[in-house]
């Protein structure tokens, strides 16, 4: 792979067989406010180490592709102008370009599993958008997540989405779903989407069996979803989540954004009429998703 730098530090513990977790970059540059957003991607691969694993952060600088940023790299994404949204299709014509930008869910599980990480970790996922029958908004993550052998933690799926209709096209996909700890898939802001999960792991053991067994079974081509909810005691108070929300989704239709643009708007909006809360309620979700993904790697 000539157009990919894995980091030395990440190569090296690939290749002794020590655990490296994968981390997003779009929720850096696109999901979260400056200068909040570097601090905010500092300590995420700060809790992968202290949890034993090296964080390997991915993303496209001047046309290459990044596992594994270096400090000056990771300031680039966080604070530079003109860094670009990336989904999975956007890889080639960026990297032609010689463009930089953030790469979301389904560029990051991508370019991870070819680099040889197993586990993964972000905020939440993306998935199929409210009035996806008329929009036909579904987010790529979804698709590569049913072609890539990467195990995901996150807090759900975002719960400005369709949840119900995301749950029932990661079935239709074959993306496997466990709570980690719940029986409930979590709300993203929300401890709780209200939705019910099949299967359920309460260690970082548990979970790394699930993925051995899924090895065992010559299943790796498709990914597993480790839903870790957000501790009840940080997420965001759901009648507020509720009313914003709403407020969001009509500004969103009112002003016709489409396309990547509307999850940072919706984020963005969240943000901004609750305070801050929901951008605390983000925070902690991602913060304990890195952490877990740490000690997942590390049973593995
Ligand atoms: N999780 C967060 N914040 C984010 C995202 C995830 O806490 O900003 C990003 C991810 O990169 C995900 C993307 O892949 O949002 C989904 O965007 P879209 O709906 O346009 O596919
Ligand atoms: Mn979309």
């Amino acid at each position: 792979m000539l157009l990919t730098e894995v980091s030395e530090e990440v190569l090296e513990a690939l290749s002794a067989g020590r655990p490296v977790v994968a981390l997003e970059s779009t929720i850096i540059a696109h999901g979260l406010p400056r200068p909040r957003n570097l601090v905010v991607a500092a300590e995420l691969e700060g809790l992968v180490r202290s949890a034993g694993a090296v964080p390997a952060t991915v993303a496209v600088l001047d046309g290459r592709v990044h596992v594994g940023l270096a400090e000056d790299q990771l300031e680039r994404i966080a604070l530079e102008g003109g860094v670009r949204k990336l989904g999975q299709r956007d890889l080639a014509p960026a990297v032609a370009a010689g463009a930089s930008g953030a790469t979301t869910v389904s560029a990051t599980a991508f370019l991870a599993a070819r680099a040889g990480i197993r586990v993964f970790a972000t905020g939440g996922l993306g998935g199929v958008h409210r009035e996806w029958t008329h929009s036909q908004d579904e987010s790529a993550d979804l698709r590569i997540l049913a072609q890539t052998g990467i195990a995901v933690v996150c807090a759900g799926v975002k719960s400005v989405l369709d949840v119900p209709a995301t749950l029932q096209r990661l079935e239709t996909l074959g993306v496997g779903v466990v709570g980690y700890g719940t029986d409930l898939f979590p709300g993203f802001y929300l401890t709780s989407s209200g939705e019910p999960v099949d299967w359920t792991v309460r260690s970082p053991e548990e979970a790394a069996a699930v993925i051995r067994a899924r090895d065992a079974l010559g299943d790796p081509r498709s990914a597993l979803v480790i839903a870790n909810p957000v501790p009840e005691s940080h997420q965001l108070d759901p009648d507020l989540h509720d009313r914003v929300l709403r407020e969001a989704l009509d500004e969103c239709t009112e002003r016709g954004i489409v396309g990547q643009a509307v999850t940072p708007f919706l984020l963005d909006f969240l943000t901004r009429r609750t305070q801050g809360a929901s951008l605390e309620a983000n925070v902690a979700a991602v913060r304990g998703n890195a952490r877990l993904a740490a000690l997942i790697a590390a049973a593995l």
